[in-house]
């Protein structure tokens, strides 16, 4: 829509000038030729966790104040249903692509499609393993090995005094997502540097309430002594925490847990003292986005990496800020 109004307003122009015997200059610059609203096509991971729906919000409600027209989808965390949205998009000819892909690696084909159609992409969130880095403008979102690695300092430093071994089960993201890829390598990397530490069992709860409920319940059936829970996200702590006390036991105190998103809900546990360190991970990337998105189609260069700010949360910490946390 937005190219194509372009390019009228651009040859009318080229034709107005020369018709008045003025050189030919240039359309107008993208974004300011007065045509058509932007158009983003953009192909979300699904509605899996609260941190989605925090990210769903504030792509939405960014579009709106950005005034982007946005086609939205939700591919209920199916890799063939993204590929599906996007190739839609480029049937509708939008301005640009943005999307999280569900997973790192199969995604070649279809940006190629988008390259060859002349139709920008924006990763934002989660990142691809494809080597041609042409096929995307730039990769808006977190660093999950810092992620990661920040959540296994901390257990070191929290493990400093005790002499016995500290047995720790993982429940793992997504299966070949890009944060449970990342997320796994820095906390792997940060627990080496105290060998009381030893991850006893790691399994993928998808990021999920429920899948981290059902990891957690196999977990403590198979191993007697667990000390630690490092779950890849808040949701998969929240579901381990309800397995944790059918069990009778207490999270938090009998089995310490890390997690890593820091929405209302993970806050909420971590302020009452059943989730023990949570690492953010920041879901506000709207106003970033459309404000990369609106760059790119006016064809200015981007960074090819966004890195986005984010901290951590103790307990005590959680307790003052819950109250203002925007999600
Ligand atoms: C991280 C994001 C992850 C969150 C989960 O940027 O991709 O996916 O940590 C979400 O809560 O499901």
């Amino acid at each position: 829509m937005f190219k194509k109004s372009l390019l009228a307003v651009a040859a009318a122009s080229m034709l107005t000038l020369t018709a008045c015997g003025g050189t030919a200059g240039a359309g107008s610059a993208a974004g300011t030729s007065g045509g058509d609203k932007i158009t983003m096509g953009f192909a979300q991971v699904g509605a899996e966790s609260g941190w989605r729906t925090a990210n769903t919000k504030s792509v939405q409600d960014s579009a709106k104040k950005a005034g982007v027209d946005l086609k939205f989808s939700d591919a209920q965390q199916k890799q063939e249903n993204q590929i599906k949205a996007i190739r839609s998009y480029i049937q509708q000819k939008v301005d640009v692509i943005a999307f999280s892909p569900v997973v790192e690696s199969g995604w070649d084909t279809v940006l190629k499609e988008a390259k060859n159609a002349k139709i920008p992409v924006i990763l934002t969130d989660r990142a691809v393993d494809s080597s041609d880095k042409t096929l995307y403008k730039t990769f808006l979102g977190s660093d999950f090995v810092e992620e990661g690695k920040k959540a296994g300092d901390w257990l070191v430093k929290e493990s400093k005094s005790s002499t016995d071994t500290v047995n720790i089960v993982e429940i793992q993201g997504t299966t070949g997502s890009a944060p449970a890829n990342d997320r796994k390598e820095g906390f792997a990397e940060a627990i080496k540097a105290d060998p009381k530490l030893k991850i006893v069992a790691s399994q993928s709860g998808d990021f999920t309430r429920s899948g981290g409920k059902q990891v957690m319940e196999a977990f403590l059936k198979n191993n007697a002594d667990i000390d630690v829970v490092f779950a890849h996200n808040d949701d998969e702590g929240l579901g381990a925490i309800e397995a944790i006390e059918a069990a009778g036991k207490v999270p938090g105190k009998d089995i310490k847990i890390i997690t890593i998103d820091a929405v209302k809900d993970g806050m909420t546990a971590l302020s009452n003292g059943k989730i023990n360190y949570i690492v953010e991970c920041s879901p506000m990337l709207g106003d970033q986005l459309m404000d990369l998105a609106k760059k790119v189609i006016a064809g200015e260069t981007v960074p090819e990496r966004v890195v986005t700010e984010e901290t951590t949360f103790t307990q005590e910490q959680a307790k003052q800020v819950l109250a203002s946390r925007p999600y």
